[in-house]
C-alpha cells in the first residue's frame, strides 16, 4: 500500500521461502492490499499516482508468486480483454483499470488504443475471454462500443462474454442503451463490477 517495491519483494520471497501457500500470499497479501488502495481511491483519499505506485509494488510481488501459482494449479479468476475503442488514443484510464483488474487476480489481455471493432471480436474469440472491457474518452468514439456489441450479437457471442464499458463521458444509461452488461465510473468499481459479472465474491 505504501508502494515499497523492495519491501514487497523481500516479504514475498520470505513467505515463499518459508513454504507459505502462494494463493494465501496473493489473496491475503497482494490483492488485499490493492483492494484497500482501490477503496481509498474510490473515496478520493488517494489519487492516480498512489494507485499506480501501489500497483507497481503489487506486480513486483505478483511476478514472484506467479510461477508458484501455476505449479499449484491455481487459475486466474477470469480473462478480461481490455482496450480503447476505434478513433480514441486516450489510455491513462484504461491502463489504470487494467492494473486494478490484474491486481484483483484477473488475467488481462490489453489490446491497446484505437482498436478496430473487429479486432475486439477476434480477441474475444481467440482468448476465450470472460469479459470484454472497453474504454472511450471521446463522445465521437463512444458509438464504436455499440458497434462492437452489435458485432458480438451478430456472431452469437453476446451470451458467452460479459461486456463492460467506461471512460469519462460514458454513463450507466449509455451502457444500458447499447446493451452492455456492466458500467463503472472508476477503476476500483470496475473490479467490483467484474467480480459481480463473474459472481466472484471479494472475499472469495
Ligand atoms: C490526457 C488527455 C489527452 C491526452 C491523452 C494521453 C493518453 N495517453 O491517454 C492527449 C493529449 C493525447 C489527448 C488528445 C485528445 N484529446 Co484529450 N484529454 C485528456 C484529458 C485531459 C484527461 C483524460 C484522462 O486521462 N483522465 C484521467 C483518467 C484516469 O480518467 P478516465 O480516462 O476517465 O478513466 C477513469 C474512468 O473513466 C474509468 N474508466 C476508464 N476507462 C474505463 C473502461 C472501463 C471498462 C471501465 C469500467 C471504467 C473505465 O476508470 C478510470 C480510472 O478511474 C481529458 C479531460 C478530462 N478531464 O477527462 C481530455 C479530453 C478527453 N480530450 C478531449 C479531446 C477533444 C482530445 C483531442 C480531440 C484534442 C485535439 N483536438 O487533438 C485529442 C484526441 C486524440 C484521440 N484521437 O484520441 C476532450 C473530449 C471531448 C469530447 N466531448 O469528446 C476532453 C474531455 C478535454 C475537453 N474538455 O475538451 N487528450
Amino acid at each position: 500500500m505504501a508502494g515499497d517495491i523492495l519491501k514487497v519483494k523481500e516479504l514475498v520471497e520470505g513467505y515463499l521461502g518459508r513454504g507459505n501457500d502462494p494463493k494465501d500470499i496473493l489473496d491475503n497479501g497482494l490483492i488485499a492490499g490493492m483492494d484497500i488502495i482501490g477503496g481509498r481511491f474510490k473515496r478520493n483519499e488517494v489519487f492516480i499516482p498512489e494507485v499506480m505506485i501501489a500497483a507497481k509494488a503489487m506486480h513486483s510481488g505478483l511476478d514472484l508468486v506467479k510461477p508458484h501459482l501455476a505449479e499449484s494449479g491455481v487459475k486466474p479468476f477470469g480473462k478480461i480483454v481490455v482496450g480503447t475503442v476505434k478513433g480514441d488514443l486516450h489510455d491513462i484510464g484504461k491502463n489504470i483499470v487494467s492494473m486494478m483488474f490484474r491486481g484483483a487476480g484477473f488475467d488481462v489481455v490489453d489490446c491497446g488504443i484505437d482498436v478496430p471493432s473487429g479486432k475486439f471480436i477476434d480477441l474475444v474469440k481467440q482468448e476465450n475471454a470472460d469479459i470484454l472491457a472497453m474504454s472511450s474518452l471521446l463522445t465521437t468514439s463512444m458509438p464504436f462500443m455499440g458497434e462492437v456489441i452489435n458485432l458480438l450479437t451478430k456472431e452469437n457471442l453476446i451470451d458467452s462474454v460479459r461486456v463492460m464499458v467506461g471512460g469519462a463521458p460514458v454513463t450507466k444509461e449509455f451502457a444500458q442503451n447499447i446493451g452492455a452488461h456492466g458500467y463503472a465510473e472508476d477503476a476500483s468499481s470496475a473490479v467490483d463490477r467484474a467480480r459481480e459479472l463473474l459472481r466472484i465474491s471479494a472475499k472469495r
